[in-house]
């Protein structure tokens, strides 16, 4: 694994439906995720927030809430994570919330065409975020952005990256997925997304779950992992606008992040939708710098 790693602050609450996840990028640094990174040998630099568009706060036009700010701080992380690809290192996006997935992937998707890689993207969420304008119960756009890198949104948002789609859904999988909108459940299938839902968690466990999501990859494939912290329990994570009860418990989840470290392929990384507002005593901050540290490859300590 790249060992050169670039922390990206994208300090926006932009697409979600409730305000705070613009303070995710402090709590994750007030949870020290830059040293602790460091301390596994891994050179960090912050390069500190983009700066965007406040967030007016508006209600949604035609099914979108804030689409021209939502194209605009997506502009600005696809060319950050972009730039951090193509010097060498590995982007760790601090969100913010989700809809930036689009950005960043986006951006690795380019990356990959531009270095002849492979890219598989793994996407950690309670969420599928497959909403269309026509299928949101919200009009949020954090809740489609996958929808939007499988070429099916605005054109404004799904031209971002130069290619139309930026991904295929067969480069995506899915994993921790509890809460789907009818529309979006139908859309997911006519995609042929391929979803790990709690139910198959639950059936055949993380271990398998993992072997078959990481299943294929080879030595030119570029692993990107979209961590929405409330793919965990809320248990676990209470520090996010839109808990869903019955996600992955702890351990689960270690396991879950120690079985991509294993795979050694992943090579960007997004941390969304951390709502320190909403958070108790920074927990959830420090919970998924936690799972952070296991995704670099900390419990292999264990086994030297
Ligand atoms: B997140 C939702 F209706 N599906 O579209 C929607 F339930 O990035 C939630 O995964 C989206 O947190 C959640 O608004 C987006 C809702
Ligand atoms: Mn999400
Ligand atoms: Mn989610
Ligand atoms: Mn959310």
């Amino acid at each position: 694994m790249n060992k050169r790693v670039s922390l990206i602050g994208a300090p926006t609450d932009i697409g979600a439906g409730s305000r705070g996840a613009s303070m995710g990028p402090e709590a994750l640094r007030v949870a020290n995720i830059g040293p602790i990174l460091q301390s596994h040998g891994l050179e960090v630099i912050d390069r500190g927030n983009l700066s965007g568009p406040a967030n007016p706060w508006q209600t949604p036009v035609e099914g979108y809430r804030h689409l021209a700010e939502v194209v605009e701080w997506n502009r600005l992380v696809h060319e950050a994570v972009h730039a951090e690809l193509k010097g060498g290192r590995l982007p760790i996006l601090l969100g913010g919330d989700h809809c930036l997935g689009l950005g960043s992937i986006s951006a690795v998707a380019r990356h990959c065409r531009e270095a002849g890689k492979k890219l598989r993207v793994l996407w950690l969420d309670a969420h599928a975020d497959f909403n269309t304008s026509d299928l949101t119960p919200s009009g949020n756009i954090h809740g489609m952005p996958v929808a939007c890198l499988c070429g099916y949104g605005p054109k404004e948002l799904v031209e971002i990256g130069g290619h139309v789609p930026a991904v295929s859904p067969k480069w995506i999988r899915q994993i921790g997925i509890r809460s789907v909108d009818a529309g979006e459940k139908r859309l997911v299938h006519e995609a042929g997304l391929e979803v790990f839902d709690m139910r198959y968690i639950d059936e055949m466990g993380m271990r398998h779950t993992m072997e078959l999501a990481l299943a294929t990859l080879d030595a030119n494939t570029h692993l990107h992992v979209s961590f929405d912290v409330d793919f965990l329990d809320p248990d676990v994570a209470p520090g996010v606008a839109t808990t869903v009860k019955g996600g992955p418990t702890y351990r689960e989840a270690q396991l879950c992040m120690e079985m991509i470290a294993d795979c050694g392929a992943m090579a960007s990384l997004d941390v969304m939708e951390l709502n320190p507002a909403l958070d108790v005593r920074n927990a959830t901050a420090h919970v998924a710098v936690d799972l952070i540290e296991s995704l670099f490859g900390k419990s292999t300590l264990m086994r030297a």
